[in-house]
């Protein structure tokens, strides 16, 4: 698997599946779960109300990943996945690195070969960059995938360099 990096908003990625920091609702929020959203259209919504009157009637628990269409976004499928929010007393590395492997987990049923993931947790759930780096790129690079690409897209230069010295290591 290639791992590569963009600097870039991750609602205009061209890739088969492109991720998303949500949060248990599924029903939106800032960042890039507003985004994704706001440039994806309404059809995303509609089926994220559909998982929550199904199978996630009490939300995406932290760690977990589930697919939806991507509507008017340039890719086939939006992951939604939810991150832990950052805590200096508790490790949730575990969680975290969960996330990167569900997410391939669910693009491997799905068939996707090129997966946009954005830098989770690192926004309004507070974790330090270089820590979530360290955990993002080892988590994919462990993960026994089908998936060609994981393509990281940060949203500012700061970001990039970060994982650039990540993956570089
Ligand atoms: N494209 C790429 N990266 C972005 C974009 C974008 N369009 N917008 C922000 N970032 P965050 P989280 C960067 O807060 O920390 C939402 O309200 C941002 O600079 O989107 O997992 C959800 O609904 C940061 O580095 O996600 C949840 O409630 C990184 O993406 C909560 O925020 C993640 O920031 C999830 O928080």
């Amino acid at each position: 698997m290639n791992v590569t990096l963009v600097q870039g908003d991750i609602s205009e990625q061209r890739a088969d599946a492109i991720v998303n920091a949500a949060n248990s609702s599924l029903l939106g929020g800032g960042g890039v779960d507003g985004a994704i959203h706001r440039r994806g259209g309404p059809e995303i919504l509609e089926e994220c109300r559909r998982l929550r009157a199904g199978h996630y009637g009490k939300g995406l628990p932290t760690g977990r990943a589930v697919a939806t269409t991507a509507g008017l976004l340039p890719a086939r499928w939006v992951i939604h996945t939810v991150g832990p929010v950052y805590s200096r007393s508790q490790d949730r590395s575990e969680l975290l690195a969960s996330c990167h492997q569900e997410s391939l987990r669910v693009a491997d049923e799905l068939g996707a070969r090129t997966v946009a993931f954005p830098a989770i947790s690192t926004g309004v759930y507070g974790w330090p960059l270089d820590d979530a780096a360290r955990i993002a790129v080892a988590a994919v690079r462990a993960a026994g995938t089908s998936v060609e690409e994981v393509r990281f897209v940060l949203f500012d230069t700061a970001a990039y360099e970060v994982f650039l010295a990540r993956i570089s290591r």
